[in-house]
Protein backbone atom coordinates (compact mmCIF):
# COMPACT_ATOMS: atom_id res chain seq x y z
CA UNK A 1 0.00 0.00 0.00
CA UNK A 2 1.36 3.48 -0.58
CA UNK A 3 2.23 5.69 2.00
CA UNK A 4 0.85 9.20 2.54
CA UNK A 5 1.03 11.58 -0.19
CA UNK A 6 4.48 13.73 0.55
CA UNK A 7 2.88 16.85 -0.10
CA UNK A 8 0.26 16.47 2.08
CA UNK A 9 2.97 15.30 4.96
CA UNK A 10 4.84 18.19 4.16
CA UNK A 11 2.27 20.46 5.50
CA UNK A 12 0.29 18.01 8.25
CA UNK A 13 3.84 17.97 9.31
CA UNK A 14 4.25 22.37 9.37
CA UNK A 15 0.95 22.31 11.18
CA UNK A 16 2.18 19.46 13.98
CA UNK A 17 5.56 21.88 14.29
CA UNK A 18 4.28 25.31 14.16
CA UNK A 19 3.49 25.33 18.20
CA UNK A 20 6.37 23.62 18.76
CA UNK A 21 8.46 26.19 17.14
CA UNK A 22 5.68 29.17 18.39
CA UNK A 23 7.17 27.89 21.87
CA UNK A 24 10.56 27.90 21.00
CA UNK A 25 10.61 31.74 19.86
CA UNK A 26 11.00 33.38 23.33
CA UNK A 27 14.33 32.20 24.05
CA UNK A 28 16.01 32.11 21.17
CA UNK A 29 16.01 36.11 19.84
CA UNK A 30 19.51 36.21 20.33
CA UNK A 31 21.84 37.36 17.19
CA UNK A 32 24.11 34.88 16.67
CA UNK A 33 27.66 36.25 15.88
CA UNK A 34 26.87 34.96 11.68
CA UNK A 35 24.84 35.45 8.89
CA UNK A 36 23.42 33.21 6.45
CA UNK A 37 24.46 32.51 3.31
CA UNK A 38 22.84 35.69 1.68
CA UNK A 39 24.02 37.76 4.24
CA UNK A 40 21.00 38.08 6.57
CA UNK A 41 22.61 38.20 10.54
CA UNK A 42 21.23 34.71 11.73
CA UNK A 43 18.93 34.77 15.30
CA UNK A 44 19.24 31.76 17.26
CA UNK A 45 15.85 30.96 16.19
CA UNK A 46 16.22 30.90 12.57
CA UNK A 47 19.38 27.87 13.18
CA UNK A 48 16.92 26.20 15.40
CA UNK A 49 13.46 26.36 13.39
CA UNK A 50 15.72 25.03 10.34
CA UNK A 51 17.31 22.52 12.43
CA UNK A 52 13.89 21.30 13.06
CA UNK A 53 12.37 21.38 10.17
CA UNK A 54 14.93 19.40 8.42
CA UNK A 55 14.35 17.00 10.70
CA UNK A 56 11.09 16.65 10.53
CA UNK A 57 10.82 17.37 6.44
CA UNK A 58 13.90 15.63 5.59
CA UNK A 59 12.52 12.33 6.69
CA UNK A 60 9.11 12.28 4.99
CA UNK A 61 8.77 9.29 2.08
CA UNK A 62 8.72 11.07 -0.97
CA UNK A 63 10.92 13.93 -0.23
CA UNK A 64 14.26 14.00 -2.20
CA UNK A 65 15.90 17.22 -1.16
CA UNK A 66 15.64 19.70 1.08
CA UNK A 67 17.22 23.29 0.51
CA UNK A 68 16.92 26.14 3.41
CA UNK A 69 17.51 29.99 2.96
CA UNK A 70 19.68 29.00 6.07
CA UNK A 71 21.93 26.52 4.67
CA UNK A 72 24.71 27.53 1.84
CA UNK A 73 23.69 23.93 -0.13
CA UNK A 74 20.96 21.74 -0.76
CA UNK A 75 20.78 18.67 1.06
CA UNK A 76 19.99 15.11 -0.51
CA UNK A 77 17.50 12.96 1.41
CA UNK A 78 16.08 10.30 -0.56
CA UNK A 79 13.81 10.39 -3.48
CA UNK A 80 11.01 12.52 -4.85
CA UNK A 81 10.03 16.06 -4.84
CA UNK A 82 12.43 18.95 -3.89
CA UNK A 83 11.62 21.49 -0.63
CA UNK A 84 12.93 24.99 -0.59
CA UNK A 85 12.14 26.16 2.85
CA UNK A 86 12.59 29.74 4.96
CA UNK A 87 11.97 28.97 8.20
CA UNK A 88 11.46 31.92 9.79
CA UNK A 89 10.93 34.91 7.44
CA UNK A 90 11.05 37.76 8.96
CA UNK A 91 12.43 36.71 12.11
CA UNK A 92 14.07 40.81 12.46
CA UNK A 93 10.68 40.66 13.26
CA UNK A 94 11.08 38.57 16.98
CA UNK A 95 13.22 41.65 18.65
CA UNK A 96 9.95 43.96 18.17
CA UNK A 97 7.73 41.04 18.72
CA UNK A 98 5.95 41.69 14.70
CA UNK A 99 4.42 38.83 13.48
CA UNK A 100 6.64 36.13 11.45
CA UNK A 101 6.28 33.17 9.54
CA UNK A 102 7.68 29.70 7.18
CA UNK A 103 7.24 29.80 3.66
CA UNK A 104 7.57 26.37 1.48
CA UNK A 105 7.78 25.25 -2.17
CA UNK A 106 7.43 22.07 -3.29
CA UNK A 107 9.02 21.17 -6.52
CA UNK A 108 8.44 18.38 -8.98
CA UNK A 109 12.18 18.89 -10.14
CA UNK A 110 15.86 19.25 -8.83
CA UNK A 111 17.27 22.47 -7.60
CA UNK A 112 17.97 25.12 -8.90
CA UNK A 113 14.70 24.77 -10.81
CA UNK A 114 11.83 27.19 -11.44
CA UNK A 115 9.08 28.23 -10.25
CA UNK A 116 6.97 25.95 -13.17
CA UNK A 117 8.04 23.12 -11.29
CA UNK A 118 6.41 23.99 -8.13
CA UNK A 119 3.25 21.56 -7.32
CA UNK A 120 2.52 23.03 -3.92
CA UNK A 121 3.32 25.74 -2.22
CA UNK A 122 2.07 27.36 1.96
CA UNK A 123 2.47 29.34 4.89
CA UNK A 124 2.72 29.33 8.03
CA UNK A 125 1.97 32.90 9.70
CA UNK A 126 3.04 33.70 13.44
CA UNK A 127 1.02 36.18 14.32
CA UNK A 128 -1.94 36.93 17.03
CA UNK A 129 -2.93 33.01 15.80
CA UNK A 130 -1.25 30.89 14.19
CA UNK A 131 -2.38 30.70 10.31
CA UNK A 132 -1.63 28.72 7.53
CA UNK A 133 -2.31 28.79 3.75
CA UNK A 134 -1.94 25.99 0.95
CA UNK A 135 -2.32 26.19 -2.44
CA UNK A 136 -2.06 23.10 -4.59
CA UNK A 137 -4.14 22.41 -7.63
CA UNK A 138 -7.37 24.92 -7.96
CA UNK A 139 -7.96 27.74 -4.88
CA UNK A 140 -5.47 27.62 -1.95
CA UNK A 141 -7.42 26.45 1.47
CA UNK A 142 -6.68 28.57 4.97
CA UNK A 143 -6.58 27.35 8.05
CA UNK A 144 -6.15 28.30 11.99
CA UNK A 145 -3.67 26.12 13.34
CA UNK A 146 -4.28 24.59 16.79
CA UNK A 147 -2.51 21.86 18.94
CA UNK A 148 -0.56 21.05 16.22
CA UNK A 149 -3.67 20.64 13.79
CA UNK A 150 -5.03 22.24 11.23
CA UNK A 151 -8.98 24.00 11.11
CA UNK A 152 -10.24 24.91 7.58
CA UNK A 153 -11.13 28.83 7.47
CA UNK A 154 -12.40 27.72 3.41
CA UNK A 155 -10.95 28.97 0.03
CA UNK A 156 -8.79 31.87 0.11
CA UNK A 157 -9.14 34.38 -2.90
CA UNK A 158 -8.00 37.85 -3.37
CA UNK A 159 -10.46 40.19 -2.60
CA UNK A 160 -11.16 41.76 -6.18
CA UNK A 161 -11.25 45.35 -4.02
CA UNK A 162 -7.71 46.47 -3.87
CA UNK A 163 -6.95 47.76 -0.35
CA UNK A 164 -3.24 47.85 0.98
CA UNK A 165 -0.21 48.05 -0.07
CA UNK A 166 3.65 47.96 0.99
CA UNK A 167 6.54 48.16 -1.11
CA UNK A 168 10.01 47.28 0.97
CA UNK A 169 14.01 48.96 0.65
CA UNK A 170 14.63 52.47 1.15
CA UNK A 171 12.81 55.44 -0.78
CA UNK A 172 15.87 57.08 -2.47
CA UNK A 173 17.23 53.63 -3.35
CA UNK A 174 13.79 53.17 -6.01
CA UNK A 175 14.55 54.03 -9.80
CA UNK A 176 12.81 57.36 -10.37
CA UNK A 177 9.82 55.22 -12.52
CA UNK A 178 8.86 53.00 -9.72
CA UNK A 179 9.07 55.85 -7.76
CA UNK A 180 6.59 57.67 -9.87
CA UNK A 181 4.37 54.83 -9.49
CA UNK A 182 4.34 54.24 -6.18
CA UNK A 183 2.84 57.67 -5.59
CA UNK A 184 0.19 56.90 -7.78
CA UNK A 185 -0.89 53.31 -5.92
CA UNK A 186 -0.09 55.77 -2.33
CA UNK A 187 -2.98 58.02 -3.30
CA UNK A 188 -4.96 54.91 -3.82
CA UNK A 189 -4.02 52.38 -1.26
CA UNK A 190 -3.66 52.40 2.39
CA UNK A 191 -0.15 51.62 3.69
CA UNK A 192 0.75 47.96 5.06
CA UNK A 193 4.59 47.37 5.38
CA UNK A 194 5.55 45.33 8.50
CA UNK A 195 9.14 44.09 7.38
CA UNK A 196 7.96 39.94 6.79
CA UNK A 197 6.64 38.78 3.35
CA UNK A 198 4.71 36.42 5.22
CA UNK A 199 2.76 39.10 7.36
CA UNK A 200 2.63 41.60 4.34
CA UNK A 201 1.44 39.06 1.85
CA UNK A 202 -1.51 37.63 4.11
CA UNK A 203 -2.40 41.50 4.07
CA UNK A 204 -2.58 41.19 0.65
CA UNK A 205 -4.60 37.96 0.67
CA UNK A 206 -6.73 39.18 3.28
CA UNK A 207 -7.79 43.24 1.68
CA UNK A 208 -6.51 42.72 -1.84
CA UNK A 209 -3.52 45.21 -3.39
CA UNK A 210 -0.28 44.61 -4.05
CA UNK A 211 3.26 43.70 -1.84
CA UNK A 212 6.56 44.10 -3.15
CA UNK A 213 10.49 44.30 -2.78
CA UNK A 214 11.68 46.25 -6.14
CA UNK A 215 15.41 46.06 -7.98
CA UNK A 216 17.50 48.67 -5.86
CA UNK A 217 19.71 51.39 -7.70
CA UNK A 218 22.54 49.98 -5.36
CA UNK A 219 20.86 45.87 -5.54
CA UNK A 220 18.93 45.75 -8.58
CA UNK A 221 18.24 42.07 -7.97
CA UNK A 222 16.55 43.28 -5.12
CA UNK A 223 16.54 41.25 -1.77
CA UNK A 224 13.95 38.71 -1.80
CA UNK A 225 15.23 35.19 -2.38
CA UNK A 226 13.69 33.65 -5.74
CA UNK A 227 12.93 29.63 -4.73
CA UNK A 228 12.69 30.17 -1.44
CA UNK A 229 10.24 33.35 -1.32
CA UNK A 230 8.68 34.91 -4.35
CA UNK A 231 8.02 31.52 -6.25
CA UNK A 232 6.34 29.60 -3.46
CA UNK A 233 4.16 33.49 -2.95
CA UNK A 234 3.50 33.56 -6.15
CA UNK A 235 2.22 30.35 -7.03
CA UNK A 236 -0.23 30.96 -3.75
CA UNK A 237 -1.87 34.55 -4.64
CA UNK A 238 -1.89 33.33 -8.66
CA UNK A 239 -3.94 30.18 -7.48
CA UNK A 240 -6.02 32.76 -5.15
CA UNK A 241 -6.72 34.85 -7.90
CA UNK A 242 -4.01 37.62 -8.23
CA UNK A 243 -0.92 37.73 -10.17
CA UNK A 244 2.94 38.37 -9.46
CA UNK A 245 5.50 39.85 -11.65
CA UNK A 246 9.62 40.49 -11.39
CA UNK A 247 8.62 43.58 -13.11
CA UNK A 248 7.87 41.97 -16.56
CA UNK A 249 7.10 38.47 -16.35
CA UNK A 250 5.16 35.94 -14.03
CA UNK A 251 7.34 34.76 -10.84
CA UNK A 252 6.49 31.80 -11.38
CA UNK A 253 8.87 31.72 -15.25
CA UNK A 254 12.19 33.26 -14.04
CA UNK A 255 14.91 30.95 -14.82
CA UNK A 256 16.60 30.50 -11.59
CA UNK A 257 20.40 29.48 -11.74
CA UNK A 258 21.76 29.25 -8.40
CA UNK A 259 19.35 28.08 -5.47
CA UNK A 260 20.25 31.77 -3.64
CA UNK A 261 19.00 33.74 -6.48
CA UNK A 262 17.04 37.08 -5.49
CA UNK A 263 14.26 38.84 -7.33
CA UNK A 264 12.82 41.64 -7.24
CA UNK A 265 9.35 40.83 -6.41
CA UNK A 266 5.75 41.92 -6.83
CA UNK A 267 2.33 40.50 -5.81
CA UNK A 268 -1.21 41.26 -5.75
CA UNK A 269 -4.06 42.18 -7.74
CA UNK A 270 -3.60 42.02 -11.59
CA UNK A 271 -4.56 45.71 -12.10
CA UNK A 272 -1.63 46.62 -10.39
CA UNK A 273 0.70 44.10 -11.57
CA UNK A 274 -0.17 44.92 -15.46
CA UNK A 275 0.03 48.64 -14.43
CA UNK A 276 3.88 48.21 -12.75
CA UNK A 277 5.05 46.43 -15.70
CA UNK A 278 3.45 49.04 -18.15
CA UNK A 279 5.10 51.75 -15.97
CA UNK A 280 8.06 51.34 -14.80
CA UNK A 281 11.47 51.05 -16.60
CA UNK A 282 13.70 49.11 -14.68
P1 LIG B 1 13.60 45.07 4.82
C1 LIG B 1 12.86 39.29 5.82
O1 LIG B 1 14.23 39.40 6.12
C2 LIG B 1 12.70 39.50 4.34
O2 LIG B 1 13.44 38.56 3.64
C3 LIG B 1 11.23 39.44 3.96
O3 LIG B 1 10.49 38.60 4.78
C4 LIG B 1 10.78 40.88 4.08
O4 LIG B 1 9.73 41.18 3.18
C5 LIG B 1 12.04 41.68 3.74
O5 LIG B 1 13.15 40.82 4.01
C6 LIG B 1 12.15 42.92 4.59
O6 LIG B 1 13.28 43.63 4.16
O7 LIG B 1 14.71 45.63 3.95
O8 LIG B 1 12.32 45.89 4.75
O9 LIG B 1 14.03 44.81 6.24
Amino acid sequence: MSGPNPIEAVFETLAATAPEIRAGLPGRRTALDQENVTGDQQLAADVWADELLAERLGTIDGIGEYASEERQSVEDVGNGYAIAIDPLDGSSNLKSNNPMGTVVGIYDGSFPTTGQDLVAAGFVLYGPITTMVVAREGIPEGYVVANGDRQSTGPVKLPTEPTVYGFGGREPNWNHSFAEYVEGVRSELKLRYGGAMIADVSQVLSYGGIFGYPGLRNRPEGKLRLLFEAAPIAYIVEHAGGASTDGSQSLLEVPAEAIHQRTPTFVGNESYISRLEAAVDW
